[in-house]
């Protein structure tokens, strides 16, 4: 599987392929733009959430609602383009009426914590516009529209169900060993914050409030979680093919993530190693574990179990009660340009992480079970199953 995204912010659209997908994955523009409304949710979203809107249409690879096994490409289009059209044109303008536009007024005054100045730095840029336009988290909606592609193919192909919900906003934590299934997703995407609990939704909340009215941001964790995956996904035998190591690398590339945990991953390093494993009984239904500390992976393979990621997200870095930084057109001391901003974006990254999660499990089930349609997929992960000597 291979997947690739393009665009910048204010551009007319942001486009993406997906090659390697096989035929017959029952697919519509209407479930995509479904889910790139749930990337929109969220409070403590900025004003732009609610003018702009994400046009979705299919470019390639489906016909009447089924996936052709050709590359799939998705066009995003930004119903905010026409107020764009000059600045962030492809062909030249004319300078004086650039000039003119108060819109494309050069951004010298990078914000701490963005892509701003080491961006112009690397690519020579004098001011940041260039470099925060493709650096922006508006590149999340092509990633999700790819991933609810993916989703779909894991969910048809082997009964997989892939969701996230928001564990931690600012210093606010939900009630630890909460494991949501599918039969959630509905109320946890009508939570505010997108959490499991009313009571901590309630005080994430409110940690909105505060961090709005004082002028700052917050971050949180999000937590990814994935029913019915088969045992024996990615592989001990090199790095590179460790299935933990493709999703924290994935985790990992979502704009403003700094940490990722599989399982229960920082605490474990603080437990006992007989207290730190997921024992192994023979239950009603077969092999399995009797504790998920380990997040569903052990040796970088799927263990069959549950599967739990968490990504944690720093808060949003552009703060309205602006920071100290240069002005790089004359040198001197500065505050950071800001225009808008979000306070949180959490609940949003939660949705982002479930599409990266769900493209690195497609490329691994492809891996292990290949499959130019959804059928021959799913016959092949069945025999597998069948076949299986220890169970
Ligand atoms: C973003 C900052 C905000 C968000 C944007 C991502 O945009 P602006 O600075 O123009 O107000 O609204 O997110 C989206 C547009 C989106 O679709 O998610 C950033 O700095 O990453």
């Amino acid at each position: 599987l291979r997947w690739l995204t393009a665009g910048e912010s204010h551009g007319p659209a942001l486009v993406a392929i997906l090659e390697g997908l096989p035929a017959g994955v029952q697919i519509t523009s209407a479930d995509v733009a479904q889910q790139l409304a749930r990337r929109r949710l969220g409070y403590g979203r900025g004003a732009r959430m609610s003018f702009e809107r994400d046009e979705l249409e299919f470019a390639g690879g489906v016909r009447h609602g089924r996936t052709l096994g050709s590359p799939i490409a998705v066009r995003v289009g930004n119903s905010e383009w026409p107020k764009w059209e000059k600045v962030m044109a492809a062909d030249p303008v004319d300078p004086d009426e650039l000039a003119s536009l108060a819109r494309n007024a050069p951004l010298t005054r990078p914000r701490p914590g963005h892509a701003d100045l080491v961006g112009m730095q690397k690519y020579d840029f004098d001011e940041a516009r260039p470099v925060l336009e493709r650096a922006s988290a508006r590149e999340t909606a092509a990633r999700v529209a790819l991933g609810s592609i993916a989703s779909a193919f894991l969910r048809q192909a082997l009964g997989v169900a892939v969701l996230s919900h928001v564990v931690e906003l600012g210093t606010v934590q939900a009630p630890a060993g909460t494991l949501p299934t599918a039969a959630d997703l509905e109320r946890i995407d009508a939570d505010p914050v997108r959490c499991l609990d009313p009571a901590t939704s309630q005080a994430m909340v409110a940690e909105v409030d505060t961090a709005h009215k004082e002028g700052d941001t917050l971050g949180g964790v999000v937590e990814v979680v994935v029913w019915g995956l088969p045992p024996g996904l990615g592989s001990h035998v090199h790095w590179d093919r460790r299935l933990d190591a493709k999703l924290a690398a994935a985790l990992m590339g979502i704009q403003a993530i700094k940490g990722v945990e599989v399982g229960d991953g920082f605490e474990l390093a603080r437990t006992r190693g007989s207290a730190a494993q997921d024992e192994i009984e023979r239950g009603p239904e077969g092999i399995r574990r009797t504790s998920g500390r380990s997040g569903g992976t052990e040796g970088g393979m799927s263990t069959g179990e549950v599967l739990r990621v968490r990504a944690a997200m720093k808060p949003i870095s552009t703060v309205p009660r602006a920071l100290r930084t240069v002005d790089v057109a004359t040198g001197e001391e500065a505050r950071a340009h800001h225009q808008r901003s979000d306070v949180c974006a959490v609940p949003a990254a939660g949705v982002v992480a479930e599409a990266m999660v769900a493209l690195v499990l497609a490329e691994v089930a492809l891996e292990k079970f290949g499959g130019d349609s959804v059928a021959e997929t799913r016959r092949n992960a069945q025999s597998y199953l069948d076949q299986l000597r220890i169970r």
